[in-house]
């Protein structure tokens, strides 16, 4: 009985998306096509990750995951034209969304994204 109860709790502490921030960048509208994921745990600060590889200039549609209910952080999450956090475009997301990004006219534009984390008061 023990054992399987602390088998449930890795699961759900492996599960990404619930206890910090995520994004999931995907080739195709919809969350479709081949998709690359990256998150941390929301520590304040910011962070920028210089590329979008193999992706580059190719996504189209994005999940992103906000907040660490745990250290009670949210992350903001930025786009840039470029790699390398360079040139950035006018959007800002700081909540649970998903974005098909034609609708934004993003579409296959994004070349990196950095992320600035900070205590929810
Ligand atoms: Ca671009």
């Amino acid at each position: 009985m023990k054992f399987s109860v602390a088998i449930a709790a890795t699961a759900i502490a492996l599960l990404p998306g619930t206890d910090a921030w995520r994004v999931y960048f995907y080739q195709l509208q919809n969350e479709e096509g081949p998709s690359i994921t990256n998150g941390g745990p929301g520590h304040p600060g910011h962070a920028c990750f210089s590329n979008v590889d193999p992706l580059n200039q190719k996504i189209s549609s994005m999940r992103y995951y906000s907040d660490n209910p745990d250290l009670n952080t949210r992350c903001c999450l930025t786009l840039y034209d470029s790699p390398g956090c360079a040139n950035a475009f006018p959007y800002t997301f700081c909540r649970n969304q998903f974005v098909n990004f034609n609708e934004i006219n993003l579409d296959n534009d994004v070349s990196s994204y950095s992320t600035d984390c900070y205590y929810i008061t």
